[in-house]
């Protein structure tokens, strides 16, 4: 038999709460609101989703009387990156599945929407979830980034769904996955097949959010993840006095990661790409603004600090941004060609000389470590992988050398010595936390209920949850909702708006309000590992992000 930990015993008995609405089950009474539209680029996606567009949003209220239902069979995909809360959005499909019928069955399809294509699957029985239930990880079936897009795939996963009897497929993931989910509902829903596709928010990242999805799960674990780690740097820099930690954070485009450790840790620098990005920043001008921060503590005698970097950052310095759009329209239109040279260098050369002039300049201008890495495979959504770009070390090496140039000219007196980290794999598995394990078991009872009542081309909503659970609300918005037009692997593509930082939201100001006094002074935050046990106010927490943008104060 595996052996699990004290604490994964002790934690498998915890049971998530769920909104009122869903407290007899996930047979409910819908009401239903006006119908929508798209956030922009209406009438393209109208067109091209022509089944799905324009539903009403649903809300959830609990019923009194048990709705008779048949039985169900659903598919469930886990797709995309690990985000800590997948397993319980697992039990609470399973869960509201069998309130509706006990005789309803769920499949796991095995290592992402692969599983679907290849007919690769597992039933998931009550032993086997119940083994998953609040613990962290994808492991139960395993995940994937295959991008499921074309007729050929939905065709082929209606058969294997046929084979099975499955009457709904739940796809677990963040916006590329659930754009896909809703090109798979739109297909089957304008073929009259009958199998419903719902989604679920789910990324680390917390940029799947709007007004109806509060939040993406997973967000919250490994933001209190992160922070642990950040805040026994911060008290190791304070007592050592000796180092500057370049601390690189997963998100891999909105810096909403880098934001929420920020808010809870305090730390002498926290870049935010997206307020590089509007104030139209060069890479020299950021160097500089972050040696400058160095160079006042050190006139204090504070030749130590903490500064936060977002792993996405590269991509929101204009002169990068618009370097890697050539690069990425470049790659996928001679893919062949590029991957035919072995030599580094020979790579390099191809590029630049395809580039146009300003574009070619700026790539000749990064180290050549971070040229190379630049020009590494896209993922299936043609997406850089910035995971594996170092800019930690790439800004630790650009300060070092500004400040000895300043040193040389008089300017600068302190010592500079760095370490640089990257954290993101630590967090992605992380046992959710009591925030993550009950809205995650909401979202997947949620999704349980909108295919009990006959939806499709859903996304699970579950709503005020800067409040006890108590007084949540679920329901389901339309995914073309959230929809627009952007360009990917050079051409137009209907896609979820990623949810950026916003930077007159409160969160930001927030920062903004503080950032300078902590880029001076060690006003650090420790806020230790995660409670899973305890008083209510260490153990349900919630993120500073989101009783911010709720709550409007911390
Ligand atoms: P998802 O958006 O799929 O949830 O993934 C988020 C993420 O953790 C990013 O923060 C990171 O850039 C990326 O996955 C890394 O993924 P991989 O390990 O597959 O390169």
């Amino acid at each position: 038999m595996t052996k699990i930990s004290a604490l994964q015993q002790a934690r498998a008995t915890y049971q998530p709460k769920l909104p009122p609405a869903l407290i007899n089950g996930a047979g409910v009474n819908v009401e239903a609101g006006a119908p929508t539209s798209a956030v922009a680029d209406a009438e393209r996606i109208s067109e091209l989703f022509n089944a799905t567009f324009g539903s009403p949003r649903v809300t959830f209220h609990a019923a009194d009387d048990k709705p008779a239902s048949k039985p169900l069979t659903v598919g469930v995909i886990l797709s995309g990156g690990q985000a800590p809360g997948g397993h319980n959005v697992i039990a609470g499909i399973f869960d509201g599945i069998k309130s509706l019928h006990p005789d309803s069955r769920l499949y796991g399809f095995l290592r992402g929407p692969d599983g679907l294509v290849k007919n690769q699957y597992m039933e998931l029985t009550a032993n086997l979830v119940d083994a998953y239930r609040n613990t962290g990880g994808f492991d139960m079936i395993g995940s994937g980034r295959t991008k499921l897009e074309t007729d050929e795939q939905f065709e082929i996963g209606r058969k294997n769904c046929e084979k099975l009897g499955i009457n709904a497929l739940v796809i677990i993931g963040g916006d590329d996955s659930n754009t896909n989910a809703c090109m798979l509902a739109e297909y089957y829903k304008r073929n009259s097949i009958p199998i419903q596709v719902i989604g679920c928010p789910k990324t680390i990242d917390g940029d799947l959010k709007n007004e109806y999805i509060e939040a993406s799960f997973g967000f919250d674990t490994a933001c209190r993840v992160y922070s642990e780690l950040i805040g026994n740097i911060e008290r190791d820099a304070n007592s050592a006095r000796k180092y500057w930690h370049f601390i690189k954070l997963m998100g891999r485009s909105a810096s909403h990661i880098t934001l929420e450790c920020a808010l809870q840790t305090q730390p002498n620098a926290a870049i935010i790409s997206e307020e590089v990005e509007s104030r139209k920043m060069t890479i020299n001008e950021l160097v500089d603004s972050l040696a400058d921060i160095v160079a006042n503590r050190g006139e204090k005698g504070d030749d130590f600090g903490v500064i936060l970097i977002p792993e996405g950052l590269i991509e929101f310095i204009p002169e990068v941004k618009s370097l890697i759009t050539e690069l990425n329209d470049l790659l996928a239109h001679e893919a062949e060609a590029f991957r035919e040279i072995n030599d580094p260098d020979n790579k390099i050369q191809f590029i630049s000389s395809r580039l146009e002039r300003d574009s070619s300049y700026v790539f000749s201008s990064l180290p050549h470590g971070i040229q190379l890495q630049l020009c590494l495979d896209r993922d299936p959504h043609g997406n850089v992988q910035v995971s594996q770009i170092e800019t930690e070390k790439m800004l630790a090496e650009m300060v070092g050398l500004k400040l000895r140039a300043r040193a040389a000219a008089g300017t600068y007196k302190g010592k500079f010595k760095a370490q640089t980290h990257f954290f993101g794999y630590e967090g992605r598995c992380a046992a959710p936390s009591n925030f993550d394990a009950d809205y995650c078991y909401s979202l997947g009872y949620t999704a349980a209920a909108l295919i009990g009542a006959g939806k499709t081309g859903y996304m699970a909503s579950v709503r005020n949850t800067a409040k006890p659970s108590q007084e949540w609300t679920c329901g389901g918005i339309p995914i073309t909702m959230m929809m627009n037009m952007e360009r990917r692997h050079g051409k137009d593509k209907p896609v979820i708006r990623k949810a950026l930082v916003k930077l007159n939201d409160a969160p930001f100001q927030y920062f903004v309000r503080y950032r300078e006094e902590w880029a001076l002074n060690s006003d650090y935050v420790y806020p230790g590992p995660i409670q899973y046990f305890g008083p209510s106010e260490v153990c349900d927490q919630i993120s500073k992000t989101l009783e911010l943008e709720h709550r409007r104060e911390v």
